[in-house]
């Protein structure tokens, strides 16, 4: 199989992954009395943006002192993860938060406080669950690796008025295609993680997106997150997701100089909107 180039991989994603949200006219929410009262009417891509540039902020540890807070914020729209925190942290990684995307983990354990802790009320939540591959909708809505749709439910009922988004699951498996497809040896039959999700969110909305700490720059640490004093190098490299390979379909699809990965941990790829394909 030929090895593809930048552009033929970033062609290739736009072609075959089509991001897209829940939505209550989709089985078997449509016969469920909460979806077609709690879900938003429309898609997360038809209420948000174009934006022109945006800024994709990993929760990688070597995102500490690195000074990039003004950066990261000059974008139009700012997408973090989890619960990363801004407080205390606006140096490095800025204020703005334009949406939070969240695993269904997060939503569901005790330690996050996610349905009354200030950390989700900004911004637009987009959440996700790893769903069983090549299930369809109902299957997964009966098996989710977490309790994502109790949890949605109680959230928009504390937060109404705030914008809040379920992924569908063929997004990940979609994706996970994508880069099983690009690389030689058989990779682990989990979702990607919530980081290159996040970014392929953004190239759905935005002309320029720019990530930072996905790759990591000359800060390189075993410290997970900036936000935690908890240090295990699999945070960067992987266990349960794809992520080394993630990284490597990045590193080649980046349009910026190598020494922008090195010196600021910045990754530059092209909006869907703008390739021509
Ligand atoms: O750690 P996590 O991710 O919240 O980080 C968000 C994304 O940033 C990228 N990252 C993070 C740390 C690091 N040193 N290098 C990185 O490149 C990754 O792309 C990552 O996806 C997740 O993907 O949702 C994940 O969530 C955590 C955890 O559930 C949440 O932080 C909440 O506590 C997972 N950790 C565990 O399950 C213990 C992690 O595996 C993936």
């Amino acid at each position: 199989r030929p090895k593809l180039s930048g552009p033929e991989l970033l062609c290739q994603l736009k072609k075959n992954v089509e991001v897209s949200t829940l939505t209550a006219d989709l089985q078997p929410f449509s016969a469920l009395a909460w979806a077609t009262m709690l879900l938003p009417p429309q898609q997360l891509t038809s209420d948000l943006g174009p934006y022109k540039t945006c800024a994709v902020v990993s929760s990688a540890g070597s995102l500490r002192n690195s000074g990039l807070g003004k950066e990261i914020d000059s974008h139009d729209a700012v997408l973090r993860f989890n619960a990363a925190p801004t407080n205390g942290f606006e140096k490095d990684v800025g204020s703005k938060t334009t949406i939070r995307l969240i695993n269904s983990q997060v939503m569901a354990s005790d330690d996050h406080r996610f349905l009354s802790s200030s950390l989700y009320s900004s911004g637009v939540l987009v959440a996700w669950d790893p769903a069983p591959f090549s299930s369809n909708l109902s299957q997964w809505y009966n098996h989710t690796d977490y309790p994502i749709f109790s949890q949605y439910q109680r959230y928009r009922r504390l937060h109404p008025q705030q914008p809040f988004y379920i992924l569908h699951p063929h997004v990940e498996w979609q994706l996970w295609q994508r880069i099983q497809d690009n690389m030689a040896e058989p990779i682990q039959k989990n979702p990607p993680s919530s980081g290159l999700l996040g970014t392929i969110l953004m190239m759905s909305l935005c002309k320029v997106v720019h990530v930072y700490e996905f790759l990591p720059s000359r800060r390189k640490t075993e410290l997970c997150h900036y936000y935690q004093h908890f240090y295990d190098a699999a945070c960067t490299l992987g266990a349960y997701h794809p992520l080394l390979y993630e990284k490597n379909l990045v590193k080649r699809m980046n349009q910026g100089a190598n020494r922008d990965i090195f010196v600021h941990g910045r990754v530059t790829l092209p909006g869907f909107s703008a390739m021509n394909c």
